[in-house]
């Protein structure tokens, strides 16, 4: 098994985008991409010059191949994904209707990866990762999921591995009211916490970094990361209270916002691990968060290490986790 440098655990999906305007029942062509928030991530930091390790499961029809056939395009290492003879690979349908963020309709109930058990997971997989990272969408496809997720953090926090979490709520996979008991043994066990505006109000009842960075800060994560969209976001250390800001990227060209969360989580990630300053860590999260929304597929805008370094945005006099 290869060393990973960031583990992480999830259902990827097979997207179908629609190519024209308005509500589904009228649109007749559809664009095939690879999707889901972990496997996302797992792509914005492979293309960063990391090694991530993505537990998954798939089923054994068309939609598997190409979900394993995109891992491999993207570099990714595939031997932590189990193919499932029995249940088929999740899909969703991405609508564009023009009216704020497109609306999402899962095809995923019963799919493969909401099978993810215990014996999917290696443990030998987090030996020498520096971090394991989680969305709080794992947790929430089934009770199996649950305890899988449950499992990888105690494996990790056991070998001294740091997690990092993003609750990424889906209201369309878990309601309002159970949200704050699910998530939070998660926020509890991470080091590192990234969430937007509207998860930190669900959880900690407010939308201000600082006043939520207490109740934070006395469950245990050591950094909260803010994301504010086109405000840009906010970082605060516990260690030394302090906010730190970082301006939004805007790009030239805007088509859709999915995916530029799991980008901003790798760039964070890829920062954090390097050892770089917050206000670096912030600007490559803000800007591998603006590539995403520049295409309609998740992830396929994400920047490559090269983009970084020809646009100047690799900060000066700092080297990244692959020494480039
Ligand atoms: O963050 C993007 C994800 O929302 C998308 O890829 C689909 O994983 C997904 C989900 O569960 O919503």
């Amino acid at each position: 098994m290869p060393d990973y440098d960031v583990v992480t655990c999830g259902e990827p999906m097979v997207l179908f985008s629609a190519d024209t305007a308005g509500p589904l029942r009228h649109v007749s062509s559809f664009r095939k991409h690879a999707a889901g928030a972990e496997f996302n991530f797992s792509v914005g930091l492979a293309r960063l010059g990391l090694r991530p390790g993505y537990i998954t499961r798939v089923g054994d029809d068309e939609f598997g191949h190409y979900i394993l056939a995109c891992m491999r395009m993207e570099g990714l290492d595939t031997s932590l994904v189990r193919v499932d003879p029995e249940r088929p690979t999740g899909v969703y349908f991405k609508e564009c209707r023009g009216l704020g963020d497109p609306r999402v309709y899962y095809y995923r109930r019963g799919s493969a990866a909401s099978a993810l058990s215990q014996e999917d997971v290696d443990p030998a997989c987090v030996e020498g990762a520096r971090l394991v990272h989680f969305t709080g969408i794992t947790p929430v496809l089934s009770p199996l999921c649950r305890n899988t997720a449950l499992y990888l953090v105690g494996l990790a926090s056991s070998r001294r591995v740091p997690l990092s979490f993003d609750p990424n709520v889906r209201l369309r996979l878990i309601d309002r009211n159970r949200v704050r008991e699910v998530m939070m043994p998660f926020v509890a066990a991470a080091e590192l916490l990234l969430l937007n505006e509207a998860e930190l109000e669900l959880l900690f009842g407010t939308r201000d970094p600082v006043t939520a960075s207490r109740e934070v800060f006395g469950m245990g994560p050591q950094m909260l990361v803010v994301k504010r969209g086109a405000r840009g976001a906010v970082a605060v250390s516990a260690r030394t209270g302090e906010a730190v800001e970082g301006e939004a990227y805007c790009p030239s060209r805007f088509v859709d916002p999915v995916g530029a969360g799991d980008g901003f989580d790798a760039g964070f990630v890829f920062g954090y691990l390097s050892g770089w300053a917050l206000e670096d860590c912030l600007r490559l999260a803000n800007f591998v968060g603006a590539c995403a929304t520049t295409v309609m597929g998740d992830y396929e805008g994400y920047p490559f290490l090269w983009e970084l370094e020809a646009i100047g945005l690799w900060p000066r006099g700092r080297v990244g986790l692959t020494g480039s």
